[in-house]
């Protein structure tokens, strides 16, 4: 598909919000993408990428992730948790185009994206960071969001309530700092009909560094 709007990522009006999280460093971006090029690509994405149910390990048993979700990125960007390894697809036109908006509203590069599609109400993600150590002390995490809005739930890993953040079709999250260090975040299901949400979370994978040091017998 071909954006229609602005060539800096961002739609006009899109006003960036701070989060009050104590301990965080989150901007929320709403109508970060015009509606037409947010219905767009919601149907560009739900028909083109390699879609697949992977399945996890969780407490030593194969158990089928609540979603759908594919791995885009440069060569270098594999990536594993709970004992799933993910080798990047090459960039599609529209997730590059979308790395490069992203990348020039955050104001950092981006090397692959973690595409999720829930399908319905009864796939989630369970509260977790995004604190693998290929992404690095203080990872910046892009998060683009297409489709029905869903409550993203954000708690301090001390215990203390969570907060809720509706993201909107079009919108984009930018988390960064000690966003992971100190929070975990997640979508829950929920019994209620929603239509589908496509999910797209931009990082940078750093290359792997050699366990040990050759040089060093
Ligand atoms: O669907 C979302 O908004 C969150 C996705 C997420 O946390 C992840 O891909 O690590
Ligand atoms: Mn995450």
């Amino acid at each position: 598909m071909q954006f229609s709007l602005f060539d800096d990522g961002c739609n006009a009006g899109a006003a960036p919000q701070k989060l009050a999280l104590p301990g965080a460093d989150v901007t929320y971006i709403p109508g970060w993408l015009g509606p037409d090029d947010a219905d767009a690509l919601y149907a560009s994405l739900a028909s083109s990428l390699n879609w697949s149910q992977d399945t996890i390990k969780l407490f030593g048993k194969p158990v089928k992730i609540p979603r759908l979700q594919a791995w885009y990125g440069d060569a270098v960007s594999e990536y594993s948790y709970s004992g799933l390894t993910m080798v990047p697809r090459p960039w599609t036109a529209d997730l590059l185009a979308l790395k490069t908006r992203c990348e020039n509203t955050a104001g950092c590069k981006f090397n692959s994206v973690l595409a999720n599609w829930y399908r319905h109400g009864q796939d989630s993600m369970g509260m977790h960071a995004d604190d693998e150590k290929e992404l690095g002390v203080q990872p910046v995490i892009a998060s683009v969001t297409l489709g029905e809005a869903r409550p993203f739930l954000f708690r301090h890993r001390s215990g203390a309530p969570s907060v809720k953040v509706s993201l909107e079709h079009g919108s984009l999250l930018i988390m960064q700092g000690d966003t992971q260090r100190n929070y975990l975040h997640g979508i829950n299901k929920t019994t209620r009909h929603v239509d589908g949400r496509i999910n797209l979370t931009f990082r940078f994978i750093y290359p792997a560094v050699p366990e040990q040091n050759p040089c060093k017998m």
